[in-house]
């Protein structure tokens, strides 16, 4: 990627001779300088006095940061200070991040967004495969196979850089896509599955079942790199697809032909997105899928694969060295104690000082102002991204200490008592990793401004006030990164190969990547999984009803996800303005019949109700979308803030909470009634 400046600012520009992305911007890319000179811009520390936010000095807003936290830990313990982290942050900043947490803080209660993101996928395929690497193969691998099959995931509009390698797939083989609503991507597929949500579990299952009941199974595939296989053969055994047709609504026929379409096809890779992970039964869900591609014998076979398309920036390393207080740097575990005592002796300190796992995101954001006092958020607006937003907004607006940093005064910054500006990706250098596991540095680009200051800045001169200074030895990317390659060495994903220089030089350099002459690994799995036994694991799952399905007083499936030229919360991309004039607020999607049903008009307003909170938006009536399902992007906060409806039930496994099944009803508004509409 390339920063330019002129007489009118910043332009971006790819770099056409990067493999991933041949220089393709998404419209996010190229606009993304314009946040680097907004006039929301924070520049300087804030601190809440009186009620109010305020201007502050560094010194000063560092000293009162610091000084609550003291208070807090002093007064009620270490867990009562929690600590949210981001897929956004550099692979350098989650590692300080982590490292703050433990070492400064010497809390449990710490996790980040990426629970919110991956943790579904990433859980099935530890417990699968021995190792979470999204795609173990490298990308350019989808426009070689004969099909692809992709459940719960939009590429077209949330990775549109992948476009080439989905046409150039496309025009070779076949493409499955399960998706309840049309998107561009469903509308090129050879064959569209539009289940209910929540009922992918059903859909996998059966497909399975016409695996095996036409004996289309890998044999020897089972026999030698599997294991697990009879226990869900006789799960799957009962999932006839016409039972199935009756759980999730796709034909019974449609089942068959997805079976036989993967079945005939020499080639085949099989990739999940949040479609089918953001439920309270995520990672059994990816297991149903990883399940038909252990059938076949794709992973880790030439023959293709099984992959998750992994979502921010960095979600790929940002789940890898230690902001979560389950996992240890390196992708260790922190239910290990080798692992325990490997980490505490790289830092120097006994075992006993690492504080065992704690709160999971949700669970963390909806403690605050209870059993958790003072939190800190570094790269996340969860007032805007939590489910069931309402309950968070108030949570952490009740917390006794909030921090935040952040370059934007956030929904979230807003309720803090002290936010700490900080500079933007390309002010300063950091390594990110994709969603392939390959590192990539990218380097600072622009002077940064004056005023704002580095996240490891931050962390480095908070605990220098909390009495850890040792622990920080230096806040500069390059010493932070050698910091975390040698943590790795042993770890599952060992960077410890990996060096800015040969970043610099352009190599493609994959994890693991145990000695700076080693070349990194593209490919995982081609021998041997990482499981104990070597062998990838089926788990036998059946589908299960979620705590709230639609009923009479709630009648309709209410499910969310991303508008191509909208970002997450939106914090950013809503403060450019052609990509705000694009897509200036969610709409609810809605077939005619469902539309007709409820007497709202294409355009009109409409409010939609669930047992948690209520929202008016404007309809958009499609074609493009089940009958009994409503579609919102999740990227407004205030009243366009979707996540009021959400529920907030948990994956039992992951943590994940249910993003993408809720009940609603529906209800027109009508202009000038009391309840409002747009305006409100
Ligand atoms: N433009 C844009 N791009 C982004 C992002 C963004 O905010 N904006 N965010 C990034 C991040 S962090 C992430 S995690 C990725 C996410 O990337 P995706 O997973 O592709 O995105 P989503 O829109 O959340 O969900 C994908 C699809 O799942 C469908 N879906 C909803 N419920 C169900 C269900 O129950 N079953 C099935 N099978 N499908 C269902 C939705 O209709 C939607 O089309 O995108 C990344 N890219
Ligand atoms: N209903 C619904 N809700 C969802 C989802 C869904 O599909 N449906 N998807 C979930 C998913 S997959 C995700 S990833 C989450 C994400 O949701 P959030 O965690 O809220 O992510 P962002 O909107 O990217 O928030 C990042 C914030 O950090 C700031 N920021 C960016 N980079 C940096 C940095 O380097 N340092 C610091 N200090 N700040 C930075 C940005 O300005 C922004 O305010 O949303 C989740 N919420
Ligand atoms: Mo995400």
């Amino acid at each position: 990627m390339h920063v330019l400046r002129d007489g009118f600012g910043y332009h971006v520009s790819g770099d056409a001779t990067f493999p991933v992305n041949a220089g393709e911007l998404c419209a996010k890319g190229f606009t993304a300088a314009q946040t680097l000179e907004h006039p929301d811009r924070l520049r300087t520390p804030l601190v809440r006095v009186d009620g109010k936010l305020r201007e502050a000095t560094w010194d000063e807003a560092l000293a009162r940061a610091a000084a609550g936290f003291d208070r807090i830990r002093a007064a009620r313990g270490a867990n009562a200070v929690g600590v949210f982290g981001s897929g956004a942050l550099t692979n350098e900043k989650a590692y300080a991040l982590g490292k703050f947490a433990r070492l400064a803080l010497g809390t449990s209660n710490f996790d980040y967004n990426g629970r919110f993101c991956m943790s579904s996928a990433a859980a099935a395929q530890n417990r699968s495969f021995g190792i979470d690497r999204g795609l173990p193969f490298p990308i350019a691998r989808l426009a070689q196979t004969d099909c692809l099959m992709l459940a719960g995931g939009n590429v077209l509009d949330t990775m549109p850089p992948i476009r080439r390698y989905i046409t150039a797939q496309r025009e070779r083989g076949t493409l499955i896509v399960i998706d309840p609503r049309r998107t561009e991507l469903a509308a090129m597929a050879t064959l569209h599955l539009q289940p209910a949500p929540g009922t992918d579990v059903v859909v996998a299952n059966a497909i399975l079942h016409v695996l095996i009941a036409e004996r289309r199974l890998h044999e020897s595939y089972i026999a030698e790199r599997t294991s697990g296989f009879e226990s869900l053969r006789r799960v799957v055994e009962r999932e006839f697809p016409e039972r199935a047709e009756r759980h999730c609504g796709v034909p019974a026929d449609d089942l068959r032909r997805a079976a036989r379409l993967l079945a005939d096809a020499a080639s085949a890779i099989i990739l999940t997105g949040r479609g089918i992970e953001q439920h309270f039964n995520g990672t059994e869900a990816t297991h149903a899928f990883i399940n038909i591609a252990l059938a076949l014998g794709l992973a880790g076979s030439p023959r293709g694969g099984f992959g998750t398309l992994t979502g921010q920036g960095n979600g790929q390393g940002g789940r890898e060295h230690g902001q979560k207080s389950d996992q240890l740097p390196g992708y260790r575990s922190n239910s290990s104690a080798i692992d325990r005592a490997a980490l505490a002796e790289f830092w120097g300190v006994l075992p006993d000082v690492l504080p065992k796992p704690g709160k999971s995101a949700y669970e963390l954001l909806a403690a605050v102002g209870s059993e958790v006092s003072a939190l800190l958020v570094m790269g996340s607006n969860p007032v805007v991204s939590a489910p069931n937003a309402s309950h968070i907004a108030s949570t952490l607006a009740s917390a006794d200490h909030l921090v935040v940093c952040d370059f934007f005064l956030s929904e979230t910054a807003r309720l803090a008592h002290v936010v700490l500006p900080v500079l933007q990706w390309a002010e300063e250098d950091g390594t990110m990793t994709n969603l392939e596991g390959r590192v990539l540095l990218r380097e600072r680009c622009v002077e940064p401004p004056l005023g704002p200051r580095s996240d490891l800045t931050i962390l480095r001169d908070l605990a220098a006030r909390l009495g850890a200074e040792r622990f920080f030895p230096s806040d500069a990317p390059p010493a932070v990164f050698d910091e975390l390659r040698a943590v790795t060495v042993g770890g599952r994903a060992n960077y410890f190969g990996i060096t800015y220089d040969r970043l610099r030089d352009g190599e493609a350099l994959y994890w693991p990547c145990p000695t700076t002459d080693h070349p990194g690994t593209p490919s995982l799995f081609e021998d041997t999984f990482a499981t104990e036994d070597g062998r990838a694991k089926f788990f036998a799952v059946e589908m299960q009803l979620a705590d709230e399905t639609p009923d009479a007083d709630y009648p309709w499936y209410f499910t969310t996800g991303r508008h191509r030229d909208q970002y997450l919360s939106g914090t950013q991309t809503r403060r450019v303005a052609t990509l705000a004039a694009a897509v200036p607020e969610p709409l609810a999607e809605m077939h005619p019949q469902l539309a007709e049903r409820c007497g709202i008009q294409n355009g009109s307003s409409v409010r939609i109700a669930s047992r948690r909170g209520a929202v008016v938006l404007r309809a958009k009536v499609t074609e493009d979308i089940r009958p009994d399902t409503i579609f919102a992007a999740f990227h407004w906060g205030g009243a366009l803030c979707v996540n009021v409806l959400t529920s907030d039930q948990l994956d039992p496994i992951s943590r994940m909470p249910e993003f993408k099944m809720c009940a609603v009803r529906l209800d027109p508004v009508h202009q000038k009634s009391s309840s409002g509409g747009l305006a409100l």
